[in-house]
């Protein structure tokens, strides 16, 4: 098949193993070296020491999931020339190392954001969900935000009341440590497991950006990517922006990669093919207004690497992570398209035609409750995520091909 199948792996202390991941079928690993603190230079000796482990077990490493940019970064503050400059040496050293794909992402403090890790699914499975007015609940009651309020309609707020009145304080207490602390430390975020004061340390991570809206968050990658950009050709590495998730603003800070038109833009910063895009189809549904199929349609040559799952809405205020096939996400049509350009490639014999596909997240289930995973990073859910999509893809192309 034409996709390589791939699976984002935390490194040795994951509980699904690099021998686990060869009998699955899997070809590429996407990891990243999790140990080195956010900020610094990745040296090559670390970058050999991960790639020669991964290809022991008769795989490669395909992509890194990810390559962190600071928070000074993003902010454009003062370390931003030495962080950068840092950035710039882990790519060379990478293509070095023969690695040639980068994810990274500009969601300014956080990552993905759900209100509820341990959500029972119609078929009793766990998954994540995302419920709007208790996360506006978490910015209004728990954080006590200065100026939350102006970012909520009356009626949101009412809800965000309701919910608040009715939760316990352990029920908080939990809410605030799951999108703080829980969901982002594992992914490289800025605060760790660790931290027990951690609302006063968010809120301060919060306030750098209280001068920082769309426009000048927009100019803070222009700026990165101008520097970054150059030293990615040089290594031969293509780098490949993630999707914010949810795709709209929270907090009071800027998101800005989160529909045709911010991608768009973006792309349109610079021209270079080593400036591409990772289509999170679970990302982008997280808002109703984008429509996947033609997304990807538009922006096909430049997509580098694909996540690839779904989502339901339950209500307009909430969605949680459905299987991967079933959810409100027509992942045939989407399929069809993203197929389509990966044939399109391989046809033109672009250099890079690859376009790896990893199953983005999973449902828990059957022994996954025995196993300490990562929030969204089961084993047999993803497993049977990674089969149902292959067997799409297998129907789609004998369609396609014949
Ligand atoms: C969630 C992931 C994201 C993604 C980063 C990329 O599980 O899809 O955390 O890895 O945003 O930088």
């Amino acid at each position: 098949m034409s996709f390589e199948k791939t699976w984002r792996w935390f490194g040795p202390s994951d509980a699904v193993t690099l021998r686990d991941l060869r009998q699955m079928g899997i070809q590429g690993v996407v990891t990243a070296l999790h140990h080195i603190p956010n900020g610094e230079e990745w040296p090559a000796e670390e970058i050999l020491r991960t790639k020669k482990e991964i290809e022991s077990y008769g795989l490669r490493w395909s992509v890194v999931e990810s390559l962190p940019v600071s928070e000074g970064i993003k902010t454009g503050d003062l370390s931003r020339d030495q962080l950068v400059e840092n950035y710039r040496l882990s790519l060379r050293n990478l293509g070095a190392c023969g690695i040639d794909t980068v994810v990274y992402n500009f969601m300014p403090v956080l990552d993905w954001i759900r209100t509820d890790l341990h959500f029972t699914t119609p078929s009793g499975g766990e998954s994540m969900l995302f419920h709007y007015p208790t996360f506006a609940a978490f910015d209004l009651f728990i954080l006590k935000r200065e100026g939350a309020a102006a970012d909520y309609s009356p009626e949101m707020i009412n809800k965000a009341e309701k919910v608040f009145r009715e939760m316990t304080p352990e029920a908080r207490e939990t809410l605030a440590r799951n999108i703080i602390v829980v969901s982002q430390g594992f992914i490289d975020g800025v605060i760790k497991g660790g931290d027990s004061d951690y609302i006063p340390l968010f809120l301060n991570y919060l306030r750098k950006y209280d001068a920082i809206g769309p426009k000048e968050l927009l100019m803070n990658l222009a700026y990165f990517l101008n520097a970054v950009i150059p030293a990615a050709e040089e290594a031969g590495v293509r780098l490949a922006i993630h999707p914010d998730d949810p795709p709209y603003p929270v907090l009071g800070l800027p998101r800005i990669v989160g529909n045709i038109e911010d991608i768009t833009a973006i792309m349109n910063l610079h021209p270079s093919p080593n400036h591409g895009f990772t289509f999170c189809a679970g990302s982008l549904s997280a808002s109703k207004g984008n429509d996947l199929p033609a997304m990807a349609r538009a922006l096909a040559p430049r997509i580098r690497f694909l996540h690839l799952r779904n989502t339901r809405w339950l209500d307009e205020d909430t969605f949680y992570e459905s299987g991967h096939l079933d959810g409100d996400t027509d992942m045939v049509a989407l399929m069809k398209v993203l197929l389509g350009e990966q044939h399109r490639r391989i046809r033109a014999g672009e250099p890079g035609s690859r376009m790896p596909l990893r199953p983005d997240h999973g449902v828990r289930i059957l022994t996954d409750f025995q196993l300490a995973t990562n929030p969204g990073y089961p084993l047999v859910g993803r497993l049977k995520g990674l089969a149902e999509l292959s067997g799409l893809e297998y129907a789609i192309e004998r369609e396609l091909t014949g």
